[in-house]
């Protein structure tokens, strides 16, 4: 049995059962802006469950806020990076390289489309708008995926948070929604070529969450109300059932799951009426 797959054994029941734990395990958590974001949820279960985290912020205008929040979480660094510029990309995995040494996962949890473009109709988006959104939000996980591969020496769990206007029209999302359809489109492919290297990618498609990226959005308060109505599970999604799930992707109970991407959203995408 392979070190890195830690099975353990119920003599009384009979059954096996396979480690929720992070213990002993490093993650670099992308996309902290504020307490509300659902990258702050992932990494304080990711804590709570064991694993030494890096968690990076985009820039100096949010690293205040950013530096007090990560410095509450016990064995928690806090990072800069800009993911649309390749030399932060290439400083910071030296500086996770020379703290840490190797690596066992990634949460990439970055989205980005210009405001104009999430309110106009979908067939005004300009090549600017377009080219910023699919860079920022699909094309960044390839070059931190990329970046982080060398250092997953015993194998990893790589994951990017989508949303189902990649598979669906929703109204407004426009642009973002063609990025998150590249995005899962990039799961498969990674999983693919990282399979190799024992390295799992994976999304996980959450329902709509009250965060900054959802404050800005017109009628969002109206779309979780009718979203809970007509979900199986008559409610919206809670940004910790997200993060449970990402512990669960980094954990060895994720082991065969690759190039998946799971649905966190009170079964919302189920319906067809
Ligand atoms: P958020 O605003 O808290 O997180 C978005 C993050 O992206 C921010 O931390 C921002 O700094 C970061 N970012 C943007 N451009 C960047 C860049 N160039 N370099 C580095 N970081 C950059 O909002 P959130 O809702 O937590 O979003 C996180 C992820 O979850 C996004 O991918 C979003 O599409 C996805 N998602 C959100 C919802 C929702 O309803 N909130 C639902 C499904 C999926
Ligand atoms: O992925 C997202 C939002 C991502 C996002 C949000 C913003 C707002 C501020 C990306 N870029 C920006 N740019 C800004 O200037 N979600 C899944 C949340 C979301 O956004 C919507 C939604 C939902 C749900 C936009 C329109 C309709 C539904």
């Amino acid at each position: 049995m392979p070190g890195w797959y830690a099975r353990s054994f119920d003599s009384v029941r009979g059954t096996s059962t396979v480690s929720q734990s992070l213990q002993g395990r490093t993650i670099a958590v992308f996309g902290v802006a504020n307490k509300r974001s659902i990258a702050w949820a992932i990494a304080q279960r990711m804590q709570e469950a064991g694993a030494q985290l890096a968690i990076t912020y985009q820039n100096e205008r949010l690293k205040q806020e950013a530096d007090e929040l990560i410095a509450t979480l016990p064995n928690a660094q806090a990072f800069q990076c800009d993911v649309s510029r390749d030399e932060e990309i290439t400083r910071l995995f030296e500086a996770l390289k020379e703290r840490y040494g190797k690596l066992d996962g990634l949460v990439h949890s970055i989205a980005f489309a210009s405001a104009e473009d999430l309110k106009a109709g979908f067939v005004d988006t300009s090549r600017e708008g377009f080219r910023i959104a699919l860079e920022i939000s699909a094309y960044s996980l390839v070059a931190l995926a990329r970046a982080a591969s060398p250092l997953m020496t015993g194998g990893g769990s790589i994951m990017t948070m989508t949303y189902y206007g990649a598979e669906k029209v929703v109204p407004k999302y426009n642009v973002m929604g063609v990025a998150k359809a590249a995005l899962e489109a990039c799961v498969r492919y990674l999983a693919y070529d990282l399979g190799t290297n024992n390295i799992r990618v994976n999304a996980i498609s959450a329902g709509p969450i009250k965060t900054l990226a959802a404050r800005g959005i017109s009628g969002f308060g109206e779309m979780l109300k009718e979203q809970s109505e007509r979900a199986p599970l008559r409610r919206n999604v809670d940004v910790n059932e997200v993060a449970a799930t990402a512990v669960f992707l980094a954990s060895d109970a994720g082991s065969g799951i690759t190039g998946e991407t799971i649905y966190v959203d009170c079964g919302y995408n189920i319906m067809g009426f």
